[in-house]
This record gives structure tokens, sequence and C-alpha cells, in this order.
């Protein structure tokens, strides 16, 4: 299917057109039918001669209507733009073609109407000259009659080949259904219709609704009047949902797969220039705007960053994608140029531009000069922005949200779903380097840096992103980070704890396993800090909390248990290790847990054989 929006000057006949064409009236209302006027959005469709399905969104050509007309052609990707040949080139000519050329739609027909009136020569010529110089380009021409049924037939061909020639949306792109309509039907519940550019609805799917996110099911969908069990953009499609009253629906709300899309109401955009108009600076456009993307309408406050680019701050939350191209409007200048007929080469209405969305979740303006420095940030960005610019703005992102904001490839993330900037990663490595060597300088004694402290330190989210940090010779042990490696783990023990290791050292050498007790390391000023210190600096073995022997102690024992007649008792293990039973229990249980000793049911033990044993070092 295609979709396919009308354009052009009130009364040109688009309406009449469309009739002709498919049999169907878009002028929906019995007021639009009394006055011969079209108000609202209309839609109607047709099998092409190719067999292609057509579907029109018919738009209201009066200037009163604009946001109607806005909402219809928003979603669309190709147009019929409409010139009556007895009244040639209008003011909502020119509105309207401005609004396709701002909105980059490239595809489209010229249609002059009523050739029954008038010689279409001159009104073709006229439109087409001014078509040639926006989006749309070079468009082929028809003239035709809705009376006469003149040039239908040739119209008919010329939609078959637009049809043929238009771009295939992603089916696998996210869905964000803009609703144009909602209606509710005895029996079926809420029916909401729109023209979904892309991706694909399935029956049955779960869709979020904009901007509450609640909930809803897809109970049905209609395609052009057809039951279907999916629809795939482009295409119409009126989908009956569950878990939302038809109050609770408006034109502007979208359907959007959950997950997909950032809700935002400040944004960062790229102003652009029209066709060969010099390009818009930010300081001259007024301080409110009013914001059209898809259905949807709403103000927005302009904060001029520089040159091109603004912060827009939105009266509404809408779900936007970076590189998404919106509308921007000054309801007040379109009001004087109510009536104006258009100059020759002249917009009617230049009050009109678009903007291309570059971020979606700009950091906050607080220092001074931060606009200036968000600008030149975002200058040197595409369009569409990818991964690695808005990494480089974000400095870390999950790779949900960075999908959320309508991007899906992306670096190798650094942990879990993070993602970071190379350069600023590398300089957090270097950070975290420096904030363990300070505080091991400033607490020689503490086993490291807890790894949340080193997160508030470094101002991350997430500890994860620390341990992923702690690269050799850093190194994550027990929640701490350490700088690994003897010599390393802090800058020598302070000179009296030292000197205390020095003299218990000395007593374990002529008594190997005569743990000191707490009476003698209180005396030599050994609290369980010093010890865990001394411990690491590898200069005592720590068997338990209190008691420490010197290192190689567990493998001596080892030796000397292995000697005894196997398995056998803890008395028998103290008698033959020439200690007490306080160092003998722990220090057995240490074996134990080293995998040196083996502790039977009948808590007798016995040494295992040596090449099982693990390396105690
Ligand atoms: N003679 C003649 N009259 C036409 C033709 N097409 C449209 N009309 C008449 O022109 C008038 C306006 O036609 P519409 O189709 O309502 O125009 P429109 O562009 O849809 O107008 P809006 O929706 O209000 O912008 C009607 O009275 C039509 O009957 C045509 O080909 N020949
Ligand atoms: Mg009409």
């Amino acid at each position: 299917m295609q979709v396919i929006a009308t354009a052009g000057h009130v009364d040109h006949g688009k309406s009449t057109l469309l009739r002709a064409l498919t049999g169907m009236d878009p002028d929906r209302w019995a007021e639009e039918r009394r006055r011969g006027l079209t108000i609202d959005l209309g839609f109607a469709w047709l099998t092409l001669p190719s067999g292609e399905q057509v579907a029109f969104v018919d738009v209201p050509g009066h200037e009163r209507f604009v946001p109607n007309m806005l909402a219809g052609v928003g979603p669309v990707p190709a147009v019929l733009f409409v010139v009556a040949a007895d009244q040639g080139w209008m003011p909502q000519s020119a509105e309207h073609l401005a609004v396709v050329d701002a909105l980059g739609i490239s595809s489209g027909l010229l249609v002059v109407t009523r050739c029954d009136l008038a010689d279409p020569g001159p009104a073709l010529a006229q439109a087409a000259a001014r078509i040639r110089a926006t989006s749309l380009g070079e468009v082929p021409a028809v003239a035709v009659s809705a009376v006469t049924g003149q040039g239908l037939p040739a119209l008919l061909t010329a939609l078959d080949k637009l049809a043929g020639g238009l771009p295939v949306p992603d089916p696998g792109a996210p869905v964000r259904l803009w609703a144009d309509r909602a209606f509710s039907i005895s029996g079926a519940g809420t029916v909401v219709t729109g023209t979904l550019p892309a991706g694909t609805v399935h029956r049955g799917d779960e869709l979020v609704i904009t901007p509450s996110m609640r909930p809803v099911r897809v109970r049905g969908i209609q395609c052009l009047g057809q039951s279907v069990a999916m629809a795939t953009g482009v295409s119409r499609a009126a989908l009956n949902l569950r878990g939302v009253s038809r109050d609770s629906v408006t034109r502007g709300m979208a359907l959007v797969q959950a997950g997909r899309w950032t809700m935002t109401d400040v944004i960062d955009v790229r102003v652009m220039a029209r066709g060969d108009a010099p390009d818009p600076s930010a300081a001259c456009l007024p301080r409110t705007l009013t914001l059209h993307i898809g259905s949807a309408r709403t103000v927005a406050r302009v904060r001029p960053l520089a040159g091109r680019h603004v912060r827009l701050i939105l009266s509404d939350l809408l779900p936007l994608h970076v590189g998404d191209r919106v509308l921007l409007r000054d309801p007040g200048a379109a009001r004087t140029a109510q009536g104006q007929p258009a100059g020759a080469g002249q917009p009617a209405w230049p009050s009109l531009l678009s903007a291309t969305v570059l971020d979606v979740t700009p950091p906050p303006l607080a220092r001074r000069g931060a606009a200036a420095a968000a600008a030149s940030q975002i200058a040197a960005w595409p369009d569409r922005p990818a991964a690695s610019d808005l990494l480089g703005r974000h400095l870390l992102l999950r790779a949900s949200a960075l999908l959320a904001m309508g991007v899906s490839e992306h670096p190798e993330p650094v942990t879990g779903e993070w993602l970071a900037d190379p350069g600023y990663w590398r300089r957090l490595a270097g950070k975290l380097g420096e904030a363990v060597t300070a505080h091991a300088a400033r607490e020689p004694l503490a086993p490291g840096l807890p790894l949340d402290a080193a997160r508030t330190a470094l101002r991350l989210p997430d500890r994860r992103l620390v341990a992923a940090l702690a690269r050799p010779p850093l190194r994550v042990h027990e929640g701490m980070v350490q700088l690994a490696g003897p010599g390393l783990a802090a800058p020598g023990l302070p000179e009296p704890l030292a000197a205390a290791v020095r003299i218990l050292r000395a007593d374990l050498e002529r008594a190997p396993f005569a743990a000191p007790d707490a009476d003698r390391l209180r005396n030599l000023g050994l609290d369980v800090k010093g010890l865990a210190a001394a411990a690491r600096a590898g200069l005592l073995l720590r068997v338990s909390d209190q008691i420490v022997l010197a290192p190689g102690a567990d493998a001596a024992a080892a030796g000397i248990l292995a000697g005894l007649e196997q398995p056998f008792t803890a008395a028998a293990a103290r008698q033959a290790l020439n200690t007490t039973r306080r160092i003998a229990i722990p220090l057995l249980e240490y074996l134990d847990r080293a995998g040196v000793t083996e502790r039977l049911p009948d808590d007798r033990r016995s040494v295992r054989r040596q090449e099982a044993r693990p390396s105690s070092q």
C-alpha cells in the first residue's frame, strides 16, 4: 500500500478529484458537505491498474485549517499537489508547498484541476516552476477535469508510476502511529486511525499510548476497510484497541512500541534553510513557536544556542528520535500573512521552518557560556546523529537509552549494556588510578578504595563501571579497588608497623606455630587493620582474624602433618606442630579451606595427595 496526501488552495478541487478517482467521499462531515468545504482530514482509497493499493489523505485548503492539513501530511511520503486551472497559484498553494518542502517530501504529482473551466497551461507552468524549487523537484504534471473525466486515465497511470517508485520503508522499524482520528464502534470499543510510516503492527501486539504510556492491546486491524492480521508501513491503519477509552485518545497522541522512543519535552534541534534562502539564525527566531510532527502539535519555547542550533522546551511530552524532522511555525506571523497574495517567487508565508532533532535528552545548560558550548558540540553532527556523536556528548549511555533515541547501531559495551565515549573512558581509567593511589597514600593500612567510594569519586552511575575500569595494575578484590602486585599494594608499610612485624617474625622464627596472642599483638600496636596490611604486603600469613604466622607456615605444617599416621586427630596435629589448641584448630581449618587437608566425618583429617593440593602462595 502507499499513502498519498492532497495539498493545495481552498476550492481547487482536491476532494472532488478524489471522489472522481475513488468513488468515495473524503468529506465525511455533514457540515463539510453542506458548505462544500473540507474542514478536517478525509480518507479514500483505490486499487491502481497495477494492483497496488493507494490510500489518500485529503486535507483542507482553507487557511484556518492549516493545523489539520499538517496533521494529515505529516507522516506521508508523497503528495498530490492540486492547482485549479481557472485560479492558478494562490496563497495556500504557496503555504502548502512550503509545508511539503519543510517536511522534505520528495515524491508527488502536480494535478491541474478544473481544466474544463480554463486552459490548464498557465497554471501548470506557474505551479511547476515553484514546485521545482522545493524538495519535490521536477514532478510529473497531469491536467484533469472531474466534471468531464478528462485526464483521469492519465492520472491513474501517473499514480501507478509514482506508487511503484516510492521507497519501501523498513518493516522492522520501531512503530510510531500518530493518531489522526479516534472513534468507538459498539461492541468493538475504541478505534484509532493513522498513517503508519514504517514498521509493522500485528493483531495482538501490545503498544503504549503517548503521553500517558498506558499499555494497549491491538484487538484488530483494518486496512482500507478490510480486516487484516498485520499492517506494515506505509499504510493507513485502523487499530481496534483494548485498554483505552475513546475519550482518552485525541489527535496528536501516538501508539508506539515500548522502549523504542524517548518521551521528551526538551530537544536540541538544527533549524534548516529552505531552498536558496539564507541560513536562518537561531537568534532571530520568535520566543515561542508551534512545533508539528506527525499529527501532533505543541507549543515550543525557543532558547537559542548559537548559529542554527536551538533548544526547544515543549509544552507536551512527545515520542521522538534523533534525526526526526519537525516543523516550526510562528502562528502570529501566519495571521499577518492571511489574505496576502503570493508575491512572485516569494513564499507567502516565510514563518515556516523545519528543523532536525539532534538530541532528545540534551544536558542542562547550567554554566555561563553553556549554550555556546552546546552549540559548538552539536554543530559538527550530521542531521541524523550516530552513536559516536551522542556518546561524545553524553559520555555514558545505556544501549537501551540509545535505542530509545532511535540509534540501534553502537560500539561494544564497556560492561553490561553501558556504552562509553572512548576518550572519556580513557580519562576515567586514569582518574581511577589516581584515586586509588591517593587513597593508598592517605590510608596505607586500608585494603583498597571501596567500589562505592570510587564510583562517587568518578561520578559514575553504576558500580559495575568501576569494576570494568579496573584494569591491571588495578584490580577489584572483595569490593575494593586495589593496586595489584607485590610492592604496589601500598607504598611500603609505615615504619612503626614494619618494626612490629619484624619483631613478630623473629618470634615466629623461633617457634613457627606459636602465633602471638592478643596481648602480644596489642603490645606491639598491631590491630586487625595492621595485620591485614602486613598480610597484603606478603609479610604475614593470616590464618584467621586473630591468628598470624610467618608466610610459608602453611606449607611447613602440611609437611609435618603428612608425616603422621593418616588420618590423624586434631590433638595429634597439635602435638606434632608443638602448639596450642587455640592455634591448631584455626590452622587446621585454614588448611582444610586451602585443600591441603581433608576433614573426615569422624573429625579426623588426612593430608591430601601432593599433586591435588593447590598452591597456597
Ligand atoms: N467545473 C469543475 N468544477 C470543479 C472541478 N473540480 C472541482 N470543482 C468544483 O470546485 C469546487 C471546489 O471543489 P472541492 O473539491 O470541494 O475543492 P477542495 O480543494 O477540496 O476544497 P477544500 O477542501 O475546501 O480546500 C466545487 O464546487 C467543485 O464542484 C472540475 O474539474 N471542474
Ligand atoms: Mg476538499
